[in-house]
């Protein structure tokens, strides 16, 4: 675990946005909230990356539920209660 970490980190060091693609990049922050690496969003997972974007102000569980119970039932095309690459794509 720790060493499929590190690997991931090296090979970020060698990336460069500048020249990274759109579709790139998304998948990077994809990537960056997948903490279990499963390549899928769940609930909690979803819910870091939006406390990171509100600048990590604490949320409810209301609000929670408020917030992601929408995004799943719009995206979550296949009903997993997870969000796929593609399926994280579309709700940008
Ligand atoms: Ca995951
Ligand atoms: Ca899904």
């Amino acid at each position: 675990m720790m060493n499929h970490l590190k690997e991931h980190l090296q090979d970020q060091a060698h990336l460069n946005p500048e020249s990274m693609s759109m579709t790139e990049r998304q998948f990077h922050l994809f990537l960056a909230h997948d903490f279990d690496n499963d390549l899928l969003l769940d609930g909690i997972e979803l819910m870091q990356s939006i406390i990171h974007e509100e600048g990590g102000r604490v949320f409810s569980d209301r609000e929670v539920s408020q917030m992601l119970d929408p995004l799943l039932d719009r995206f979550d095309t296949d009903r997993d209660g997870k969000l796929s690459f593609a399926e994280y794509m579309m709700s940008l």
